[in-house]
């Protein structure tokens, strides 16, 4: 009975721990900043169903988040943030509309 009661509490004890690693349609794996008229960092890993967020901080210049492919896309956004959960394993290259020499990658391994 005692092996129970501390079997019990070192799973309650690790449970947030699990909650912050998996982060499947939750709080976002990664930040990505988009200031200084670059994405940083502009490369990103995540786990298939992980979100990205998109955090936009550069002084009323606009930027926007597209996909190459169009797999997803943001409005011209001056301050907020935009985020994007993957539900498939791939390389997503994204840029910027207005700035095309600001460019970005997500990884999403299966
Ligand atoms: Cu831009």
């Amino acid at each position: 009975m005692r092996k129970f009661l501390v079997l019990v509490v070192a799973v309650f004890a690790f449970l947030p721990l699990t909650a912050c690693g998996d982060s499947g349609g939750g709080a976002p794996a990664v930040t990505v900043q988009v200031a200084n008229m670059s994405y940083s960092p502009a490369s990103v890993t995540i786990e298939k169903g992980q979100t990205v967020e998109w955090i936009f901080d550069d002084n009323g210049l606009p930027h926007d988040v597209v996909e190459d492919t169009g797999a997803f896309e943001s409005e011209l956004l001056t301050e907020g943030s935009f985020t994007h959960t993957f539900t498939e394993a791939g390389t997503f290259s994204y840029h910027c509309t207005p700035h095309p020499m600001m460019v970005g990658t997500v990884v999403v391994e299966g």
